[in-house]
């Protein structure tokens, strides 16, 4: 975390002056601390990546007006507001604003902490999974009504598979750090299977699926859950909500929630993909979306899975052979083991489609 977080520390209308900070971290993009006021309340304190993000203003805008949007949903369920979705902190000097940028640059912003909850990288529960599922759906739902022409695109073709395949084969040509020669194996089996993944962009082109107001970031690190009830408390990392499909929001998820193993796993033999908790997952999110969801929606939930995985692991194998330019890595081949978990837990899934494919229709 830059030095610059003490200037981003007074920057914001928190609640007292700032006591403690200590960096929390598990997401790919964003730096993130927690701080500690005198008053004993928590923050968190992000600097938005803004090489990814380009538009960070329009993105808090897009927060702004998605997060209002939910407060008011919540507020009319009897709901608390300020757990239910994030409360973002206004700028101190100027509290129009809910972002500060600091004299070298850099974009923060801050969210009231949300005490008592956890958030994992990997679970076990079935029924915690089943609730993510439902949480997932509901928040569909809630934004189903939403006006999607005030946002922004956060980052345009986001979930374009096809777009996601040609940059992949770009860099792939240009090798610019010499990586490709012990990659070959992988960069075939993607190619063999980038025709397959036009399917999901091919039905929006058409209209057969919907396109809706999607979070775009369902990874299970991005919902918050009771420490004590593993409830489903909050979903959080708002900066890719744009219009798209809901089946991103699933292949997601079940892509972070339906392995036993974190998406970086360097031993592969730990990663399956698990395909009861793909139904445990598939049930709580079409009860929590219910009668939104449109039949070629949920006709196609196992190939939301397939693309997003598939996607994921070009998306890894791109950056890894980029010289990790994008993803946060610890590691040299911190991006290669994650392509590689994806590559294991699309393989598992490909023999389980027909299966599953005929499964969700019972749903
Ligand atoms: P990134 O885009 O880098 O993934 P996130 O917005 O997901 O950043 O935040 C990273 C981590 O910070 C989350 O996984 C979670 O552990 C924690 N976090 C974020 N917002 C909150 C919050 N409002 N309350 C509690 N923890 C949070
Ligand atoms: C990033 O921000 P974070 O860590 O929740 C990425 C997602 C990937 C994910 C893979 C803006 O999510 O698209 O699926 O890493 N976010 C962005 O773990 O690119
Ligand atoms: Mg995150």
């Amino acid at each position: 975390m830059p030095v610059y977080i003490r200037e981003a520390c007074g920057a914001f209308a928190f609640d007292g002056d700032v006591v403690d900070t200590s960096v929390c971290g598990n997401g790919h993009i964003n730096h993130t601390a927690i701080v500690t006021s005198d008053s004993g309340k928590r923050y968190i304190l992000q600097i938005l990546n803004t090489d990814i993000f380009k538009n960070p203003v329009g993105v808090m805008d897009n927060i702004l007006a998605v997060t209002a949007h939910i407060s008011q949903k919540l507020q009319e369920a009897g709901e608390d507001i300020r757990r239910g979705t994030l409360t973002p902190i206004p700028n101190r000097q100027n509290p129009d604003i809910y972002y500060f940028w600091d004299s070298s640059n850099n974009f923060w912003r801050a969210y009231e902490f949300i005490e008592g909850t956890v958030c994992h990288l990997v679970v076990d529960s079935l029924a915690t999974f089943e609730k993510v599922g439902y949480a997932f759906g509901d928040f569909q739902c809630k934004l189903a009504d939403f006006d999607a022409s005030v946002l922004c695109e956060s980052i345009p073709d986001f979930h374009h598979t096809p777009k996601r395949y040609a940059h992949f084969e770009q860099t792939v040509k240009e090798d610019p750090v010499g990586r490709l020669e012990t990659v070959v194996d992988i960069v075939a089996l993607l190619a063999d299977r980038a025709p397959r993944s036009e399917a999901i962009t091919k039905a929006l082109a058409t209209g057969e699926l919907p396109l809706r107001v999607t979070h775009n970031d369902t990874k299970l690190s991005n919902i918050l859950l009771d420490q004590q009830t593993e409830d489903c408390v909050c979903i959080i990392d708002l900066d890719t909500i744009m219009p798209g499909s809901v089946l991103y929001d699933f292949g997601d998820a079940i892509r972070s929630g339906a392995s036993t193993a974190a998406e970086d796993e360097q031993d592969l033999t730990r990663v399956h993909f698990r395909e009861d908790m793909f139904k445990a997952f598939a049930k709580g999110f079409v009860k929590g979306m219910g009668q939104r969801m449109t039949p070629a929606e949920k006709a196609m939930l196992p190939m939301g899975a397939w693309t997003i995985i598939y996607e994921q692991a070009v998306r890894f194998l791109d950056d890894y052979l980029a010289g990790d330019t994008y993803y946060l890595i610890e590691y040299d081949t911190h991006n290669l083991v994650r392509a590689m978990t994806q590559i294991q837990l699309l393989l598992e899934l490909e023999d389980r489609m027909p299966d599953l494919t005929a499964w969700v229709e019972t749903l």
